[in-house]
């Protein structure tokens, strides 16, 4: 079923606490945890706690979760004091896309290219 954890998932496993994750905020709905493999001096990971494989479908089987998601992307750059930053939804593996648990990547702390790579 659409939002159901899991057990192949390793950001489901983050959800339950089965792989550490290094988290700076947490919501009812949303986890919020540094990237472990940082692209740049600020890197966080902001997911939902339900599975979706990717934005697309956060976006629609549960948009109110996806808003979530976007509010919580403001509140960490607000706490890691970014003036300015940059949300990326890698959605697809040509994209870039590693694991299909929904998630933005938030990133900030140095000056980034426009466009990416
Ligand atoms: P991507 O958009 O699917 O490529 O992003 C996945 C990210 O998850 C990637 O930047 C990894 O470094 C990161 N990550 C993590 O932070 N912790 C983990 O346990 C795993 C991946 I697996």
């Amino acid at each position: 079923m659409a939002g159901e954890a899991q057990d192949d998932c390793l950001f489901c496993k983050i959800v339950a606490g089965q792989i550490p994750a290094t988290v700076v905020r947490e919501t009812a709905t949303t986890v919020a945890f540094r990237d472990i493999n940082p692209k740049a001096p600020v890197h966080v990971l902001v997911i939902p706690k339900a599975h979706y494989p990717d934005a697309a479908s956060l976006a629609e089987g549960a948009p109110g979760l996806a808003a979530d998601v976007l509010r919580e992307t403001r509140a960490v750059a607000d706490e890691e004091k970014l003036e300015s930053y940059r949300t990326v939804f890698n959605t697809g593996a040509g994209a870039g896309q590693t694991v299909f648990h929904a998630h933005a990547h938030v990133l900030g702390g140095r000056g980034l290219q426009w466009p990416p790579g």
